[in-house]
């Protein structure tokens, strides 16, 4: 079969290591002959993440902390500068403080609620803003959410609140950026054991009644994401807008 992404430039958002979703993307986006630009978060990754970006073939490594304004400048700036078309955005970036995933609900602070909101939600909004631009052929952005936006999963908290806003900001950009073939999705993944779900208490329990009860008996695996996220990139997704598609073994449908 031809490549899906062939003559495609990408960037994809969220690599912090090998386990990483967006790493799996990374790796499927190379596969069907993208070309790769990785962002990382800051100094404290940088080491890990060029070695990865090397092993994937990425044709750039930018450093881009999505709470620093003139990050998302310079990115903007890059990608104009070198007259590079984008094709396709992974917005694969999520954050709270540890302790509003694990103390009640109701004592979530107003400083923990707002950062949330800026790393996990808004941050889709000034990458959209930063790539529209240079998406002069159109093209495909994406995040990643999870089912904690629509439903109370314990624990998920204030995150449930941003995947809330972020699934709505997803409709909205869709709306805004479709007259220029702009298209603006989520990816709903169940749950995968990476950095960001190791530490959550009680993830083993989770995964095990997600096993028993999903119609696929299985959880899924990020190489399941990363194929949705091939196709939402590729031609193959052209009539799919503000959309979420949950890649979950079918668990959100489930009323028992
Ligand atoms: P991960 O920890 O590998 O990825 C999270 C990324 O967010 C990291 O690369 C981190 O550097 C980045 N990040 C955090 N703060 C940032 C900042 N200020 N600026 C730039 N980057 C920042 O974990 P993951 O599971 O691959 O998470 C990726 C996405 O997938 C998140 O949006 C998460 O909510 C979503 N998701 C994860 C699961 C799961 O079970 N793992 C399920 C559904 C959705
Ligand atoms: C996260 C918290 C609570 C329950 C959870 C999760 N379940 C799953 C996740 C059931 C699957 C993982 N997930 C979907 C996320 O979006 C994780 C986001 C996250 C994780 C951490 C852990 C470390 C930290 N801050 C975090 N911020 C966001 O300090």
């Amino acid at each position: 079969m031809s490549e899906l992404l062939k003559d495609k430039s990408t960037i994809v958002l969220g690599l912090a290591n090998r386990w990483s979703i967006a790493y799996a993307i990374a790796k499927a986006f190379r596969r069907e002959g993208a070309k790769l630009i990785l962002t990382y978060q800051g100094e404290r990754q940088q080491d890990a993440v060029e070695e990865l970006a090397a092993e994937l073939g990425a044709a750039r490594l930018l450093s881009c902390d999505v709470t620093q304004e003139t990050d998302l400048a310079h990115l903007s700036e890059i990608l104009r500068g070198e007259g590079d078309r984008i094709d396709a955005v992974v917005h694969s970036i999520a954050f709270a403080n540890k302790e509003d995933l694990s103390r009640p609900f109701v004592e979530t602070s107003r400083e923990g609620f707002l950062l949330a909101h800026e790393i996990s939600t808004y941050s889709l909004i000034g990458v959209s803003r930063a790539v529209a631009p240079v998406m002069t052929e159109g093209g495909s952005i994406m995040t990643l959410s999870y089912l904690g936006a629509v439903r109370v999963l314990p624990n998920y908290n204030v995150m449930g609140v941003a995947k809330a806003g972020l699934e709505a900001s997803v409709r909205y950009l869709a709306s805004d950026l479709g007259p220029k073939n702009i298209r603006v999705n989520a990816i709903s993944a169940g749950p995968i054991k990476t950095a960001s779900a190791r530490g959550i208490k009680d993830f083993s329990k989770i995964l095990d009644r997600v096993t028993e009860s999903t119609p696929l008996r299985r959880p899924c695996d990020p190489e399941e994401v990363a194929d949705t996220a091939v196709f939402l990139a590729s031609d193959l997704g052209r009539g799919i807008t503000g959309n979420v598609i949950y890649v979950d073994s079918g668990y959100q449908i489930m009323g028992f």
